[in-house]
This record gives structure tokens, C-alpha cells and sequence, in this order.
């Protein structure tokens, strides 16, 4: 196992601003050198959850850069290329070819998925920060600039995301979850008839070996040769599922709408209206023996596997106490928490899936962490919220700003200098 010395805070608040300076490119920071050279959705904007306290110009400057990638439909993608190195990255521009597209922006190429939509809540976040400790009207500025932008993509996935008609988003493909090879992904990926080889020439699976890479691909051929088309996905496509952790996002950001909408001149009423919808359709459509799971929708079933991502809609601050005591029995007991010396295992340990050195296959990570500590403050888990801050913070003392953790021994799995690793960090020493 590789620890480093022990590392105090003020080092280790350094090392992490060299970190995202280091990722930093123009207003976007990528999420790791090398290689992850585009910027990400989920990734910048948990860098700007990051930054919201420390530096809210820059975490304010990172969504709207990340909003220039917005397409006409609504939909925020999950990579904005970055053109200079295009084809540094297997699926780049040239595989999604949004350029060309209607409804993709003009001059920034991106993919044609999304990500968790959690712009909303990091624009609440950073209007906060950006009210205390600098100009008011310049908080209140970016909420104008940002709101019908935050509000556009709402809109889409409620009028093209509901594909199981009962109020939730559904993910189309597994990179929208940012949870890519989390077994919960497993079934829908194995029942696809057809899917084969889509692996260009020279491309390796080092990245992540043995895994399904070559049906993602597939899929999201499949998806670009409808032209990204709602139709399609309502009817044809083969990958359908409601995430809880998205959803739980979805919700979450609906409630910041609702906050920023007066800011911005505009009425709350319907976000608050959305949040109470997804809600009720989370509690009826995912909660299943005392957690939450996701929904097969092509299957027409619950996909029986516990991941972190089932704690996903305790970012509600409404979510009934009998339920969040529930879904903290599970996250204590030896099925996460209870039997990792560093957690959160993104899979239930006990799962046959398991697996604690690959991914979102068992590791901890950093992001999934900073979302539990701020959902158990939510609920006043005090706490619960801060062991999850300690041990998030020992994690990253002991092994670096790595992409992901072994949840035994705390070593560091897959990227170095990851970009959220560092910005979270910053979070939780404030
Ligand atoms: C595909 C960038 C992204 C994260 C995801 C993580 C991984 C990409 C990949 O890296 O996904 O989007 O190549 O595996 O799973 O959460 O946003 O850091």
C-alpha cells in the first residue's frame, strides 16, 4: 500500500490549490491531467461546489463556462470538448458530433449525454458565498445570467426525460449517472440484444479493463444515428433507468431553483411544485425493502443492487425522517460504512459485485462523500456528518487527490491530482 508522510492542513490546502491550477484552463478546470482533458459536467461543477466558499468568482466562472456547452433542447452534456485536444479523449468530438447538430451550440463541440443536473444547487451555493463575502449585486448579477439557463435544463428533463411517465428522469445511458461501471448497471447493459464491438482501432481498455466500454459506445452510437432525436428514446433505445442519485440531485436543485427564482424575477412556485412531484415519485417508484434502487425501465423492474447511489435523495431536505432512518440504518451498518475503514464503498460490501479496487465497483470517492456529509446535515445527522468529513479528509491525507479510494486500506485508485478530490478538500477545511 503507498501512504505518504503525514501531511498537515495548511500543506495539504496547497497542495490542493496547485492541483486546481494545475487543471485549470482558461474558466473551465478538467477534471485530471492526462487523462481527462475535456471538462465535465458533474466534475466542474462539484469544483465549483468546492470553491463556492473559497473562491465564488471562480466557481461562478466555472458553471457559466460549462453553460456554454448548453444545448438549444435544454440539455447540459456531459463533456465540453475542449478542441484544442479533441481526439485526446475516446468517445471525442468526432464520435458525438454535435457540430452540425440543430440544437448543439455553435463552435463547442460536445457529447449528447448529460450528468446529474447539479448546476442549480452549485449556483445557489455560490450566490450565498458570493452575498457574503463579496458584492451583493454581483451575486445577484450571476443568478440572473444563470437562471434561465439552470431553468432550460429543468424543462428538458421533464418535458424529454420522463420516459417512464412517472415523474422522474431517466438516464439513457450509464456515463449519465457518473457512476460508469457501478453494477447496478450491469442487467440493463447485459439484456442489450445486438450491441458489439464498437472499439476504434488502437484504442485500449486501460482505463477500465474487462468492463462493458464497448456497449457504451454502442449506446451511444445508437442514440447520435437518431440524432439525439426525443422520439427515439421514448420508442427505440435499449437503455433506459431511473437513477435515484440523480433523481436526489434533480430534486435537490429544484429547491435552489425555487430559492434563486425570486433573485432572478422569477416565479418559485413551479420548482417547488417539481421537488414535491419527484419526491412522491422516488418514494413510489424506488423505495424497495428500506433503500432506495434504480428502475429498469426497458425490464420493467428494480435492479436488486444497493449502491451509494441509492442515498442519492436524502439531498432532499423534505424526505420523511422514518425514511432517512432507514436509509442511515443501511449507510451505518456493515453493508457500507460499518465494515470499511474508509468510507463510503460505492456498492454495498456484501454485494457479489463488489469489487474494492475498481471504480464505482466498491472504491470511496471524494464527491459521493462531500454529497452524504451535506444530506446528513441536512437531516441534522451532526454526527454522521462529521465522520464523513474526517473521513474524507484521511482519505486524501493519506493518499493524495486521487479519483477514487480502496474503502479497506485508503489507497489511492485510478487519476492522480483529481481536480473535485482537491476542490471538495478545500470544502471541508474551511
Ligand atoms: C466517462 C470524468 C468522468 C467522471 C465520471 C467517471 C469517469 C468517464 C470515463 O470520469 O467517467 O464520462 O471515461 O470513464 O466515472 O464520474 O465524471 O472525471
Amino acid at each position: 500500500m503507498e501512504a505518504r508522510p503525514a501531511i498537515d492542513d495548511a500543506a495539504l490546502e496547497r497542495e490542493a490549490w496547485s492541483v486546481l491550477e494545475a487543471n485549470r484552463t482558461g474558466t473551465a478546470t478538467v477534471p485530471a491531467p492526462g487523462l481527462y482533458p475535456h471538462q465535465w459536467n458533474w466534475d466542474s461543477t462539484f469544483v465549483a461546489l468546492g470553491l463556492a466558499r473559497r473562491d465564488p468568482r471562480r466557481a461562478g466562472e466555472e458553471l457559466l463556462s460549462l453553460l456554454t456547452g448548453q444545448w438549444g433542447t435544454g440539455m447540459v452534456p456531459h463533456i465540453v470538448f475542449r478542441p484544442a485536444l479533441a481526439e485526446s479523449y475516446f468517445p471525442g468530438p468526432s464520435v458525438w458530433r454535435s457540430a452540425g447538430h440543430p440544437a448543439a451550440p455553435s463552435g463547442v463541440p460536445t457529447s449528447g449525454l448529460t450528468q446529474p443536473p447539479m448546476q442549480a444547487l452549485a449556483a445557489w451555493r455560490v450566490w450565498r458565498h458570493t452575498r457574503d463575502t463579496a458584492d451583493r449585486e454581483e451575486a445577484d448579477a450571476l443568478v440572473r445570467r444563470l437562471h434561465p439557463m439552470l431553468a432550460a435544463q429543468h424543462d428538458y428533463l421533464t418535458a424529454c426525460r420522463d420516459l417512464g411517465g412517472g415523474g422522474l428522469a431517466a438516464i439513457v445511458h450509464p456515463w449519465e449517472s457518473g457512476m460508469d461501471d457501478s453494477p447496478a448497471w450491469d442487467d440493463p447493459l447485459e439484456a442489450l440484444a445486438g450491441a458489439r464491438d464498437a472499439r476504434p482501432p488502437g484504442e485500449s481498455s486501460d482505463r477500465h479493463p474487462g468492463d462493458h466500454h464497448d456497449r457504451y459506445v454502442w449506446l451511444a452510437l445508437r442514440y447520435r444515428d437518431s440524432g439525439y432525436d426525443g422520439a427515439y428514446l421514448r420508442q427505440d433505445h435499449p437503455f433506459a433507468v431511473e437513477d435515484p442519485m440523480f433523481n436526489g440531485i434533480w430534486l435537490a436543485s429544484c429547491h435552489a431553483l425555487a430559492e434563486l427564482a425570486p433573485v432572478a424575477g422569477a416565479d418559485p412556485r413551479p420548482y417547488g411544485e417539481a421537488a414535491e412531484r419527484i419526491r412522491a415519485a422516488l418514494l413510489e417508484r424506488l423505495w424497495s425493502g428500506g433503500a432506495f434502487q434504480a428502475r429498469d425501465l426497458c425490464a420493467g423492474r428494480l435492479i436488486p443492487v444497493c449502491t451509494v447511489g441509492g442515498f442519492g435523495p436524502m439531498l432532499d431536505p423534505g424526505m420523511p425522517a422514518d425514511r432517512v432512518a432507514e436509509l442511515v440504518g443501511v449507510l451505518e451498518s456493515a453493508r457500507f460504512m460499518g465494515a470499511a475503514g474508509y468510507p463510503v464503498p460505492s456498492c454495498e460490501i456484501r454485494a457479489s459485485r463488489f469489487d474494492r479496487s475498481r471504480y464505482w465497483r466498491g472504491p470511496s470517492w471524494v464527491n459521493t462523500n462531500w454529497l452524504l456529509r451535506r444530506a446528513a446535515a441536512l437531516h441534522g445527522r451532526d454526527d454522521l456528518a462529521r465522520r464523513l468529513g474526517a473521513a474524507t479528509l484521511r482519505l486524501v491525507r493519506q493518499s493524495g487527490f486521487r479519483e477514487c479510494f480502496d474503502p479497506f486500506d485508503g489507497s489511492g485508485r485510478g487519476g492522480r491530482d483529481f481536480s473535485w478530490s482537491a476542490a471538495l478538500t478545500l470544502d471541508l477545511l474551511a
